[in-house]
């Protein structure tokens, strides 16, 4: 049985965690993350009940009844290194005794479902469709970090990948991981499209947008876009968490999938900033079906 000394598991002084700052017991089976601190909000107006409101930095959680269903919706903030915090201080939350120190004997399985904004690749998932990513590409490089990340991902897509677009070996390893089947099956029903999502480690160089600064590699969205993998998968999307998270959880041994609503399409060079209405109808279909 594995100990945690306190520089490693880090409680605070009221038995919350570090960053979240969540008790063990304020935190339901089923989890939604969202980015945005204020989407939290919207996410528990469609709740019957609260049971807690807790924020710390990006982190704002709300835990409460759906429905009949206990569920936790918990901020992340942006980019995988925030996932990396987040899905950690779950799982800790979850898997050890906070009293002890050490894991728990009986292994508690989370249930995690991002709904996020994203911009399309693709003419077919124009702004508005909701893209579920049954697979994901890390750009970010968070996983490699974890023993066990060759067991989880799809290294012979990564090696397709990496041929097709020219990867630069300055750039971190590219990870590919499937989301939990069973949940791209129960929520990606009827309108969802599933897609493959690359998650960058930036907004704008990595995702191939040009201010200011020359990018390395001014062609590497024409490449990703063209890259059909043997069995037809496609890449859809970008946004900033889906790889990490799916990642996390499979080493982990939770289920975890994203959901994105299309708020930009980068191929028809148009956007939506006005897209609380179609996150809205997202956030109300996966709260059904979670
Ligand atoms: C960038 O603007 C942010 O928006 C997208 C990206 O993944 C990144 O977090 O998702 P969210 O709207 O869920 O934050």
């Amino acid at each position: 049985m594995k100990h945690f000394p306190e520089s490693e598991l880090i409680i605070n002084d009221d038995g919350s965690i570090f960053h979240l700052h969540l008790r063990p017991e304020q935190l339901a089976d089923k989890v939604i993350l969202v980015g945005d601190p204020s989407r939290v909000d919207m996410v528990a107006s469609f709740f019957d009940t609260r049971e807690c409101d807790v924020s710390n930095r990006e982190f704002h959680t709300i835990t409460g009844m759906y429905k009949g269903k206990r569920l936790t919706v918990v901020s992340h903030g942006i980019g995988t290194d925030n996932i990396d915090i987040v899905i950690n201080e779950l799982d800790a939350l979850s898997n050890i005794d906070f009293e002890t120190r050490d894991e728990k004997a009986e292994f508690r399985q989370l249930t995690l479902v991002r709904i996020g904004t994203s911009g399309g690749l693709q003419p077919h998932v124009p702004v508005g469709t909701f893209v579920i990513s049954e697979k994901s590409i890390g750009f970010d490089g968070v996983l490699n970090f974890y023993a066990g990340r060759n067991e989880v991902c799809d290294l012979d897509f990564e090696a397709a990948f990496r041929r097709h677009v020219g990867w630069s070996p300055l750039w971190a390893a590219p990870y590919v991981i499937d989301a939990a089947s069973d949940l791209v099956e129960s929520i990606g029903q009827g309108e969802m499209v599933k897609g493959v999502t690359i998650s960058a480690n930036g907004f704008y160089g990595p995702q191939g947008r040009e201010l200011r600064v020359p990018l390395a590699d001014p062609e590497l969205n024409k490449k990703i876009e063209s890259f059909k993998y043997a069995d037809g998968h496609v890449i859809t999307n970008y946004e900033m968490e889906s790889s990490a998270l799916a990642g996390l959880a499979k080493l982990m041994g939770h289920k975890a999938m994203t959901v994105c609503s299309i708020i930009a399409n980068r191929v028809a060079h148009n956007a939506n900033s006005n897209y609380k209405n179609s996150i809205s109808d997202l956030i109300q279909v996966v709260l059904d079906r979670i």
